[in-house]
């Protein structure tokens, strides 16, 4: 058996990272199929769900397409972003932190 005194229980508060989201924003320019394929390489979706999340920013204006901790998500929306503008596409995805 263990005879050391049982230590207190810790008040102190793990943190956990804050959230941030990345949004697509729809454009009438940027062709459907190639804001599925962008989708697909840097969000790891599968085409379905590239397929639900294009519509949704095309219908509504703007689609949560994933969260991650600030810097993946500034990371990955800054990456998909250039991959449409070296194609001349004004695709945008942006970021930002859930309440
Ligand atoms: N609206 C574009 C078109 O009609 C397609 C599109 C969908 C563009 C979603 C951006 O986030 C977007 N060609």
């Amino acid at each position: 058996m263990n005879d050391v005194a049982t230590k207190p229980k810790s008040t102190v508060k793990t943190q956990r990272p804050r959230l941030h989201k990345v949004i697509l924003l729809n454009d009438d320019f940027t062709p459907r199929d190639f804001v599925v394929r962008v989708l697909k390489a840097e969000f790891n979706m599968s085409e379905d769900q590239a397929l639900r999340v294009m519509i949704t920013a095309h219908t509504k204006g703007v689609c949560v397409v994933a969260v991650y901790t600030r810097e993946i998500a500034e990371t990955k929306a800054t990456r998909a972003t250039e991959m449409a503008q070296r194609e001349g596409f004004p695709l945008m995805f942006t970021t930002e932190p859930e309440e």
